[in-house]
């Protein structure tokens, strides 16, 4: 292990909910089994390279103040490599399994594209041989198109035919990158793939050409023989006004109505939930629901703060629902639960990086715990159940099974008079129960 970033913390072990100190695990315990399987696999953690490596605390008011002594502050290839292996000294310390990036995370945008190519593939170098010697993997890769102010208007969905070229080239080689790095994964997050003002807008022929795009990423997939999954991460807005991929529900449709329904799978996130109005649950049941749901970003917003503040999730509530939809789908294959969040401008010591990330895995090891606490008692599910009975058996499972039709369900109705009543939903006795457990 080397230990040139981070001298002062050694590898962060489980230590179990009696112990005080802040460098180490209470809950989450990465070899101990649950419902069979173990913690680490259950969650596949990823750490955001973007982040966690990258972020420096700027905020629109002021620049940035992180302290970060392994970094020069160039944006030379050399101090790029240099920062990627501090970065697997961290993960490696963390114990965390997986990470993600963007191509210009890891690597400095150069002059021209093929300067950036170079320059990736000088920083993928060293994440291979990092990769290598740590045996920690790449959950997925993907490219930054909503930075340089070549895509002011949008990537994909730009005004501008050659900001679409120059994209496609940007996501072919990261995609290049991701299936040499062993990436399971690839995601497509549509930054300002969306509109401002609706007045200087096409709105049919952007979609069209973020489904384009789509559509060659995924010709390109098979051409390179990249066997990783595709992810579309929703969100409503920010930094446009309106995103195209605005949630999980506006995704499918999307995915649905340019035939790339079985091409990509959703990468949710906490906050975007947040900012597009809806609940994690939501998004998620939604996403489950049509067994799109991939893999997700965790984090969290601030309730009085009403932007994607990506910070660290702290709520044992919101990990239980997590991870309730998670075991209800039999868990993740290809995807995995990567800490799209950063340490607040405020917490700007590299020592802040390791409290944060502690934090999230034990939040979510106490909601695992919780959800499969749940699962096992088993008088929620029970609960659903009952109450769809009436589909189980007579005119409701006839329905179901395509046996009734207006007609019959006319004369049903005349013969029966009225509606069997309804129980109650009981809401308040169903919180309370998931109290009991929390
Ligand atoms: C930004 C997004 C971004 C994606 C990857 O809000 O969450 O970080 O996860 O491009
Ligand atoms: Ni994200
Ligand atoms: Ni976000």
């Amino acid at each position: 292990m080397t230990n040139a970033a981070f001298p002062n913390v050694s590898k962060i072990k489980y230590e179990g909910p009696q112990s005080k100190n802040p460098l180490a695990f209470k809950q989450y315990n990465p070899d101990q089994k649950i419902a069979g399987k173990t913690m680490r696999d259950h969650f596949r953690f990823a750490v955001s390279y973007w982040h966690t490596f990258r972020g420096t605390g700027a905020d629109p008011f002021g620049p940035g103040c992180a302290l970060r002594p392994w970094d020069d502050g160039s944006n030379s290839v050399v101090n790029a490599q240099n920062r990627a292996r501090v970065a697997f000294e961290f993960l490696e310390k963390l114990g965390v399994p997986h990470y993600c990036f963007h191509d210009r995370d890891v690597a400095p945008e150069g002059a021209t594209l093929a300067e950036s190519n170079r320059n990736l593939d000088a920083v993928v170098k060293v994440l291979k041989e990092e990769q290598k010697r740590t045996g920690i993997k790449l959950l997925w890769g993907t490219a930054n198109l909503f930075s340089n102010p070549r895509y002011v208007h949008g990537a994909s969905t730009s005004c501008n035919a050659d900001s679409f070229a120059f994209a496609a080239a940007q996501v072919k080689k990261a995609m290049e990158v991701t299936l040499e790095l062993g990436g399971q994964g690839y995601t497509f997050w549509g930054g300002r793939e969306g509109y401002s003002t609706l007045l200087n807008t096409d709105l049919k022929r952007e979609q069209e050409h973020l489904a384009k795009f789509l559509h060659m990423a995924v010709d390109y997939k098979k051409k390179i023989g990249f066997k990783g999954q595709f992810y579309i991460e929703p969100k409503p807005k920010e930094p446009t006004k309106h995103q195209y991929d605005s949630d999980v529900a506006a995704c499918l449709n999307f995915l649905r109505e340019y035939d790339l329904f079985d091409h990509l799978k959703l990468n949710i996130e906490t906050n975007h939930a947040t900012l597009a109005g809806h609940s994690m649950l939501h998004e998620l049941t939604t996403a489950a629901a049509a067994g799109r749901l991939g893999s997700i970003d965790a984090n969290t917003g601030d309730e009085l703060l009403g932007w994607d503040t990506d910070q660290f999730p702290t709520d044992i509530y919101g990990t239980t629902e997590i991870m309730l939809v998670v075991l209800g789908m039999g868990g993740f294959t290809t995807g995995g639960l990567n800490f799209d969040a950063k340490v607040r401008r405020e917490s700007f010591e590299p020592v802040d990086l390791f409290h944060a990330h502690i934090g999230g895995m034990d939040t979510f090891a106490r909601g695992l715990k919780i959800a499969h606490a749940i699962r096992q008692d088993g008088r929620l599910a029970k609960f659903v159940k009952n109450r769809y009975a009436s589909w189980d058996t007579g005119i409701g499972k006839k329905i179901e099974t395509g046996k009734a039709d207006f007609r019959s369900l006319e004369a049903y109705m005349l013969e029966k008079g009225e509606v069997t009543p309804c129980t109650s939903g009981r809401q308040e006795m169903l919180e309370n129960l998931i109290n009991e457990f929390i």
